[in-house]
Order: C-alpha cells, then sequence, then structure tokens
C-alpha cells in the first residue's frame, strides 16, 4: 500500500518541527539554507491542498497495527581452537542480547551439539521458514573464519560449508528487507554474491584475500548497541553507525599493536555488488562518489536500527517506508550536490521533500507516535558523547 497521496498536501502556520537527525543529516553548509527554505514555503502557500482528516484516519488505522518482529539470524562457525570459540561465541552473545532490547526474534546456530542435521543444512531450513515477504528486516551475522580459492568463498562451518553462492539461492526468495553481516576472514566475494535491491551487505574484509583472523566482527557486535556509535544523536544506532565505528575501532587496533591491517571492512547497499570503506565517510556522509553515477553505499544502512529508539519503535510500518523513502530521496539529492548544481533548482527539488517529511513527523506527533524518549533510559542512551 504505497501512503504517497496522503503526504502531498501544505497547509499554512507554523510548524513546530525538530527533524529527525538523520534527515538533517547533510553538510554542515546545507543546513543554514534549507530552514529558511521550508519557511517560506509554508509562509508563501496558504492554501490548504491535501486533507489532513483522511491523514489522520490513516495514521490512526495505521497505529492499530500490530507490529512486525524483526528476525536475527546469528551463526556462530567452526572455531578451528579454542580460542576463537569463546571469542566468537562473546560476540554472538552481544548479537543476542541487542536481539532482546528490540524484541527480535533470535535464531543462533553452531552453539548447540550438532546432531543429524548439518549447520549448513539447518541454516537453509530457518531462513526457508521465515516470512519473504513482510515489513521487518531479517538480519543474518555470520561469525567464524572464511576461504577463499581464487573462484568462491566459503564460510566455514561444522560440517559442510556455506558458499556465497548457496547463500545468494537461499536468500533470493526475500522480498523484505535484509541484512547480511559476514565477520569472516577472506568475506568481501560475499558482497559480489549477495548485494541486491533492498540489501545491506557488509563484509569484514575488503579482498577474498585477507585471510587473516578478522576482528571487525568483535568491534561491529559492540557498536550495535553502543552510545559512542550514535554520531547523529537519534538515541539509537544505525547500521551504517556501528559499521563506521567497528572500522575505526578495527583500524585502531592495528595501529596500537604497530602491525600492518590485514582487514578492511566493506558496505554495500545500493546494490552494485562493490562495497564501499569506512574511509569514504565524513561523519555519516560519504564525502567520495561512486563510479558511473551510482547513488554511494550508506544511504540504506542509515535506515537500519536493530535497537530502534522509542520513536522508531512505534512508527506505523507504512510510514516508516514512506518516511525512509523521503529520507533516501533528500540524501541522495545532497549527495548529487556539486559544485555546478543550480542552488534554486537545488532548494526547489529539496524543500518539498523536507516539506512532507515535516507533515509526516507532525502528524504522527498529533497521532500520539512522536513522543521522542530513550528507548533505553536505563542506560542513559543518546546522551553520551563520542569517544
Ligand atoms: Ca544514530
Ligand atoms: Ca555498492
Amino acid at each position: 500500500m504505497s501512503v504517497t497521496g496522503f503526504f502531498t498536501f501544505r497547509r499554512h502556520g507554523a510548524l513546530s518541527f525538530n527533524p529527525k537527525p538523520e534527515a538533517m543529516a547533510g553538510s554542515r553548509m546545507d543546513r543554514p539554507r534549507a530552514a529558511p527554505a521550508i519557511a517560506s514555503g509554508f509562509g508563501l502557500n496558504e492554501e490548504v491542498v491535501g486533507c489532513l482528516t483522511a491523514l489522520t484516519i490513516f495514521l490512526a488505522a495505521l497505529g492499530a497495527q500490530a507490529a512486525e518482529q524483526p528476525t536475527l539470524v546469528v551463526v556462530v562457525g567452526a572455531p578451528g581452537a579454542a580460542e576463537y570459540q569463546r571469542q566468537f561465541d562473546a560476540w554472538a552473545d552481544r548479537w543476542e542480547t541487542a536481539a532482546r532490547q528490540a524484541d527480535a526474534k533470535c535464531v543462533r546456530l553452531g552453539r548447540e551439539s550438532p546432531d543429524t542435521t548439518s549447520d549448513r543444512d539447518r541454516l537453509a531450513e530457518v531462513l526457508r521458514d521465515e516470512p519473504k515477504d513482510i515489513e521487518a528486516a531479517l538480519w543474518l551475522v555470520l561469525i567464524g573464519h572464511g576461504t577463499f580459492d581464487g573462484r568462491k568463498a566459503k564460510f566455514n562451518l561444522r560440517g559442510p560449508d556455506v558458499t556465497g553462492t548457496e547463500l545468494a539461492e537461499w536468500l533470493q526468495p526475500f522480498k523484505r528487507p535484509l541484512v547480511v553481516i559476514n565477520c569472516a576472514s577472506s568475506s568481501a566475494p560475499f558482497i559480489n554474491r549477495l548485494s541486491a535491491e533492498n540489501r545491506v551487505v557488509i563484509s569484514a574484509t575488503k579482498s577474498g584475500y585477507e585471510l587473516n583472523f578478522a576482528r571487525f566482527g568483535d568491534h561491529l557486535s559492540a557498536a550495535m548497541t553502543q552510545e559512542s556509535a550514535d554520531l547523529d544523536k537519534d538515541e539509537q544506532t544505525s547500521l551504517l553507525e556501528a559499521f563506521l565505528l567497528a572500522s575505526r575501532k578495527t583500524q585502531e587496533f592495528y595501529e596500537q599493536e604497530g602491525r600492518l591491517a590485514t582487514e578492511t571492512a566493506l558496505l554495500d547497499d545500493n546494490g552494485d555488488g562493490l562495497g564501499t570503506p569506512a574511509d569514504w565517510y565524513q561523519g555519516t556522509r560519504a564525502v567520495r562518489q561512486a563510479k558511473d553515477e551510482t547513488t554511494v553505499d550508506g544511504q540504506l544502512a542509515r535506515l537500519f536500527h536493530l535497537v530502534p529508539n522509542a520513536q522508531e519503535a512505534e512508527m506505523p510500518p507504512a510510514v516508516r517506508r514512506r518516511r525512509d523513502a523521503l529520507e533516501r530521496q533528500i540524501a541522495e539529492l545532497r549527495q548529487s550536490k556539486g559544485e555546478t548544481t543550480n542552488p534554486d533548482e537545488y532548494y526547489a527539488k529539496l524543500e518539498p521533500l523536507m516539506v512532507e517529511l515535516a507533515r509526516l513527523y507532525e502528524e504522527l506527533k498529533s497521532a500520539g507516535n512522536g513522543e521522542s524518549k530513550a528507548a533505553k533510559p536505563e542506560n542513559g542512551r543518546g546522551m553520551g558523547a563520542r569517544e
């Protein structure tokens, strides 16, 4: 169901709108001009073009929908040695804790004593049984070792391994939002295989030939619930934010050890099969352009939050989908802005998007979904400073 039609209206009057930080998370140069552009839009347009009543009824109906539950599947692979087993289990524990905070369904593989069903078959089964076409995301996290023989990348499980190609086949039927994170060595080829629309794929390495034990998974599992990862201070850690912090922590590890880094994590979410490293970003904004005019990676990952803040948690799925679409359009517009961009044309495109976003939050607030409060007040999220 599309919600577009309900939001294409304007009305006069002042807005007490405090936009979601991500919506405003462009360059500092954007901000001073974007605000007056919105204000003038409301000042000049006195006519009510849309139907507020319809929107309110619509939001109320949506609010009655039960929130769908995301699923987190955490797979711990063959550890090879006890020291790795301990580490992998600890990382998986952190993911499980995050899933509990998120009220997500959590399936963990590779821990119970092996029975007649291999971990590979069990994973295939779990994915086969998951809903394919719902709004809530499926997160698949692979923790362990990987291998690459020059042609095929594998994630090493107890018993038969799983290749990127096999996993791509198992995930092919999924229409719901997907996150696949391969924390293993030699994991980069999984990006080539799994990249698709509406998907975020993360690998711990930038090539299949980065063979050494990868530490990225340690830092990513920690970052998912770490205050310091919340760069835009919206009381929740996006997948992009966690990726950026984990990449930085991994890099710091090698620097402190005086060792050459043997891993560079990549993130792909534009479906082009190519990952982007963290050093392409300043804050949460990409400062380099992708080749061939492709939208740079990160626009989708910034919308994924395993543990959402209270406002996000209460937002009806259809409204969130529209909000996400608006935020992506705004981010892409900002990304495309260059020295040759005509400012008038740029703001003419930006304004209606910002206005519609403002309206959406305004109406959510009126409908009782807009109260801003920390999702987890017990740990003071949103109050922390960057490390
Ligand atoms: Ca955040
Ligand atoms: Ca990409």
